[in-house]
């Protein structure tokens, strides 16, 4: 690991503290962050960045965002946890909230993202036993190659990344894989009778913001109608105004059967995610067979209906849509020999770099920070470049300045 300037005493001293104490399941880049503000970061050195990872998308309002922050201070005064053993006078009024803002019939809260992608399962399986006419433990869910759900048993179980899966076997049983953006693949399997769900990222993201061609989200919808089966959209990570509208499935006008909602469901200050279903879906559920200890808690409601609003005030999704065809524009003009390809939709971007040298997308993350911007490369030679959805056209031409000078270090990498 190399970087352009060295690191200061106080930054090194977190970092040897993590290195020391913490699992080492994570290869951060060296920065020490103590403090965010809406496009912002800074270090434990008051050095300032601009954010362009915005915490895997789950900061899209922006960082501490002044609203948010208020909801959860206000609710953490008054009430944060009651459990589901009783009720809570903000349960009922987030869940009609969030089912009208989304338009569906029911909603059923959990924490992380991973847990929002189990419960779909769940549901779908127990849909395809009650009303598909699945047999009892035969259902089968598909998902496509690529994709990312998280780290639990069954999201490993789904994932083609030996990272993810390799050595924590057995795996979940009843689990398909098709090609991502091939419909001829998922009507191959599709066809099997005891298929309950097709689970599927509209945009994938983890695997480096992997766009499929347009009415490939169209055609997902007419084969699950079809084959009778489940269409889970996966809308962790690109849905909540990050592709430049509410939901990715919103650029083919596809309503998916079950939305699976995570990340900037709280503007990133508590994990809050949802899944949201009609009642021939949602009402095959009974007390006990599901649920959460923080499912549901009054400060995420509070929250959660804040980080919405404030999506919808702050035209979050026209600004992401604005913003990111100026960022992919301003960066396809700086015609560099080092960015093979740029893709994305809305904020939502990569780059792929091409160089001879395979630390080169590392390398520039590091030539990055030094000059003042965050990003995370994935996969070895992807970058992505998902700032806070509020940020500003001249921000954008600042930060393309910053990238181009990093470009250029690269001249120099063998
Ligand atoms: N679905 C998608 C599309 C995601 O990108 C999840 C589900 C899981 O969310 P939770 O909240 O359970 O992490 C994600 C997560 C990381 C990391 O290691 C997470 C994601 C992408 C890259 C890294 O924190 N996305």
């Amino acid at each position: 690991m190399h970087t352009t300037t060295a690191l200061s005493a106080k930054t090194q001293y977190y970092l040897d503290l993590e290195q020391a104490h913490g699992a080492h399941n994570y290869h951060p880049l060296p920065v020490v962050l103590q403090r965010g503000e809406g496009v912002y970061l800074w270090d434990v050195d008051g050095q300032r960045y601009y954010d362009f990872l915005s915490g895997y998308s789950a900061v899209n309002q922006g960082h501490c965002h002044p609203r948010i922050v208020g909801a959860l201070t206000r609710q953490a005064q008054q009430l944060t946890l009651t459990s589901r053993a009783f009720h809570s006078n903000l349960l009922g009024e987030y869940e009609q909230y969030i089912t009208r803002y989304f338009g569906y019939d029911k909603v059923l809260p959990m924490n992380t993202g991973v847990e929002g992608g189990e419960t779909a399962i769940k549901l779908a399986r127990r849909w395809g036993y009650v009303k598909k006419g699945i047999p009892e433990n035969k259902a089968r869910i598909v998902f496509a190659k690529g994709n990312f759900w998280g780290r639990t048993l069954a999201a490993i179980s789904s994932s083609t990344d030996p990272s993810s899966y390799h050595q924590f076997g057995p795996y979940m049983p009843g689990f398909d894989l098709v090609e991502y953006n091939d419909l001829a693949d998922l009507e191959r399997a599709l066809q099997h009778p005891d298929v309950a769900a097709f689970m599927v990222e509209p945009i994938q993201g983890e695997a480096g913001v992997v766009v499929p061609h347009d009415g490939y989200l169209q055609g997902v919808r007419q084969l699950c109608t079809h084959y009778n089966v489940l269409f889970i959209a996966d809308e962790i990570q690109t849905g909540l105004c990050r592709t430049g509208r509410l939901l990715a499935c919103d650029h083919e006008h596809v309503r998916p059967d079950m939305l699976v909602l995570g990340k900037a469901l709280s503007g990133g200050l508590l994990p809050v995610s949802a899944v949201l279903a009609d009642d021939f879906i949602m009402m095959n559920i009974h007390p006990g067979e599901h649920g959460s200890t923080y499912g549901g808690n009054p400060l995420a409601c509070a929250v959660a209906m804040e980080a919405l609003q404030v999506l919808q005030d702050e035209h979050m999704a026209a600004n992401a849509d604005a913003m990111g065809q100026l960022l992919r524009q301003q960066l396809a003009d700086l015609q560099s020999p080092y960015i093979g390809t740029i893709r994305g939709r809305g904020l939502l971007n990569a780059i792929v770099i091409k160089h001879p040298n395979p630390e080169a997308a590392w390398d520039l993350c590091l030539a990055l920070k030094d000059r003042g911007l965050l990003a995370k490369p994935t996969h070895g030679d992807k970058i992505r470049f998902a700032p806070p959805l509020s940020i500003t056209a001249d921000q954008i031409t600042e930060c393309v300045g910053i990238i181009a000078s990093a470009l250029a270090t690269l001249d120099e990498l063998a």
